[in-house]
C-alpha cells in the first residue's frame, strides 16, 4: 500500500490507522506549496486533489473515511472493526462516516465561529459532541473494549480541536482524547 502524505494533513489519520493494523505500507510524500496535489498524476488517484490518498495495487481510495474503512477490512487479525455480520457492524459504519460528514463541519463551524445552518446537512457542534458522549457511554472506546477504527476517525477530530487550543470538551472526552493520545501510533502532525 502507498499512502500519499503531508505531515500537516489528514494523512495523519490514514497513518494513525495504518499503524494500528500493522499494515506493509510506504509513504508517498506530496509537496503542497509546489502544489503536487493538483498535478495531473494525482488527480488520477484522487480527482479531487486533496490528502489523504491511499493506492493498493489496482485500488486507489480517497476521502479518509472510506480510506479507514478499508484498512481495517484489509487487516482482520488488528480487530479494528466489528465483522461485517456482527451487530454492531451498522453503529461501526455510522459512526466513522459521521465522523467527517457532521462531526468535522459542526467543530469547523465552531473553530470559525460561524453560524450552522441545518440545511448544510449537519448539527452545531454541541448537538454533534453530545452524540459522540452518549456514544462513548462509559468507554473506553466507542465499542467497549474493542477499540475500532471509529476511534481513530472521531478521535482525531478532537485531537485537532485540542491541538488548535479548543475549549474543553467535557471530562468524558477530555478523558477519551487522553486516552487516544496515550496509544503508541495516535495521531502526531507536522
Ligand atoms: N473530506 C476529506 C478532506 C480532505 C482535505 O481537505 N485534505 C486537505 C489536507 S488536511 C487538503 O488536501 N488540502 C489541500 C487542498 O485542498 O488544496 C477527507 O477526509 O479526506
Amino acid at each position: 500500500m502507498e499512502l500519499y502524505f503531508n505531515p500537516r494533513s489528514r494523512a495523519t489519520i490514514s497513518k494513525w490507522l495504518l499503524d494500528e493494523a500493522g499494515a506493509d505500507y510506504t509513504l508517498v510524500p506530496v509537496d503542497f506549496e509546489t502544489r503536487q496535489h493538483k498535478t495531473p498524476e494525482f488527480l488520477a488517484i484522487n480527482p479531487a486533489g486533496k490528502l489523504p490518498a491511499l493506492v493498493d495495487g489496482g485500488q486507489r481510495l480517497f476521502e479518509s473515511a472510506a480510506i479507514a474503512l478499508y484498512i481495517a477490512d484489509r487487516h482482520p487479525a488488528a480487530n479494528l472493526a466489528p465483522a461485517p455480520d456482527s451487530p454492531d457492524r451498522g453503529r461501526y459504519l455510522s459512526l466513522v462516516v459521521y465522523a467527517t460528514a457532521q462531526l468535522e463541519p459542526a467543530m469547523g463551524d465552531a473553530l470559525l465561529g460561524a453560524e450552522t445552518s441545518s440545511s448544510r446537512g449537519w448539527t452545531d457542534y454541541a448537538t454533534a459532541r453530545g452524540v459522540i458522549e452518549r456514544e462513548l457511554g462509559d468507554g473506553p472506546w466507542l465499542f467497549g473494549d474493542q477499540f475500532t477504527a471509529a476511534d481513530i476517525l472521531i478521535g482525531s477530530i478532537f485531537i485537532w480541536k485540542r491541538m488548535f487550543g479548543g475549549d474543553s470538551d467535557g471530562a468524558r472526552i477530555d478523558a477519551y482524547v487522553d486516552r487516544l493520545l496515550a496509544r503508541p501510533h495516535a495521531l502526531r502532525t507536522g
